[in-house]
């Protein structure tokens, strides 16, 4: 037996050795220390031998079951370290090769026009406000002096969310405008105060080239002594005219830049637009305003986006409501205050002559490349 061990160790190493692969060096394992392996097989005969004989071939067994578990851990790692150097002999490395071009995404048109809005204002001085998207019945509707009976709830279609109301605030609705953090900053701040809430809102209505059920407000709210309604058309004009260039009241012809404006320009705009003022009606002001502005679009001669008027409904405005200044906890007698509240979707069509509100929220990567 002594001599079949032998032979066994002498032969099982020359094949460790011979293997070339992870494969072969699998099937010499499994030749001799498998579960039928000769070494195996050797070392359960140990039991049948004479007593005496046993200690000496057990001791004999076990080291060369170690010896060829060190060659074959020793062969294994060679074939490793073989097969890594051809893999990076076989890979194709030319560091002169151009790049891969990755597709890098940008900031959607909507939300440059916002950063742009957002600093103009920042520079005169208004804070930057942010509210919840889904609201309050109370916030939406009741603080801006508009209750559950009042007619005024239908010039804004709901999407009312199913939970149980609570008791104090009513139901939740994706807020309408963005008129309810109005009532939010006056209750947490108070007066005097200057602010624009940039966001999104949401109405249950069919859409077209001008109007969407998802879009983008931007409110402003300015309450301090002694304001008026020129206030606002002076921070109007200034704001306008630092987006667009030149801003001129409807009184005034603007000087124009002539060509038509497409999407395939992707310019932002930058002549002369005017703007007109016009009664408007709206629960939480008095007196309240609309403004338009003139279609960029068609130069004024009529297009489906300005339903062939040649302007664009644009912002609604007034002074703030007594009753709204009470539920922001402001006494009325001592502030007053106006509040607007413009279509920043509608402005991003007008900056980047973009002639269907829908192509915004298409994700169309053929739109949203140009910007
Ligand atoms: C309001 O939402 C009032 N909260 C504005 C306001 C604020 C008035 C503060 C007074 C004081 P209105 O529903 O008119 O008003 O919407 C304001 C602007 O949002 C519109 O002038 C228009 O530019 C834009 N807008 C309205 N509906 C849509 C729509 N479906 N798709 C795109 N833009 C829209």
């Amino acid at each position: 037996m002594q001599e079949l061990l032998g032979k066994i160790k002498t032969q099982a190493l020359a094949e460790i050795e011979k293997a070339a692969s992870a494969e072969a060096l699998y099937q010499v394992q499994v030749k001799y220390l498998g579960r039928k392996g000769e070494l195996t097989l050797l070392m359960q005969g140990i039991a049948d031998l004479p007593k005496e004989e046993k200690p000496a071939m057990g001791r004999m067994c076990n080291e060369i079951k170690q010896a060829l578990e060190e060659a074959f851990a020793r062969q294994q790692e060679q074939i490793d370290s073989a097969d890594i150097q051809k893999k990076l002999s076989d890979a194709w490395v030319d560091v002169t090769a151009p790049g891969a071009k990755y597709n890098i995404g940008h900031i959607h048109p909507l939300s440059q026009v916002q950063y742009e809005v957002e600093q103009i204002f920042s520079d005169m001085g208004f804070a930057i406000m942010d509210g919840p998207e889904a609201e309050s019945e109370y916030y939406n509707f009741e603080g801006l002096n508009i209750p559950s009976w009042h007619p005024a709830r239908d010039m804004q279609d709901t999407f009312f969310l199913k939970q149980t109301p609570d008791k104090k605030h009513g139901r939740l609705v994706l807020r309408t405008q963005t008129s309810p953090v109005q009532v939010r900053t006056m209750e947490k701040y108070g007066a005097p105060l200057r602010i624009i809430v940039p966001g999104r809102v949401f109405r249950n209505e069919a859409t077209d080239a001008s109007h969407e059920h998802t879009f983008s407000q931007v409110e402003g709210l300015l309450v301090d002594r002694d304001i008026s309604l020129a206030h606002l058309k002076g921070v109007m004009r200034e704001f306008l005219t630092r987006l667009f260039g030149r801003a001129h009241g409807a009184s005034a012809m603007a000087e124009r830049t002539s060509g038509s404006a497409s999407a395939s320009e992707a310019e932002p705009i930058n002549k002369g637009i005017r703007v007109r003022f016009r009664p408007g009606y709206f629960p939480f002001v008095e007196p309240g305003v609309e403004l338009d502005m003139s279609c960029l679009l068609c130069n004024e001669t009529g297009c489906r986006v300005c339903k062939h008027t040649g302007w664009l409904e644009f912002m609604g405005a007034g002074m703030v409501h007594p009753n709204v200044l009470k539920a922001g906890g402001i006494d009325s007698k001592k502030y007053q205050g106006w509040a607007f509240g413009f279509g920043l979707t509608r402005l991003v069509m007008m900056r980047y002559g973009i002639d269907d509100i829908r192509l915004l929220s298409s994700g169309d990567l053929r739109f949203l490349e140009q910007f």
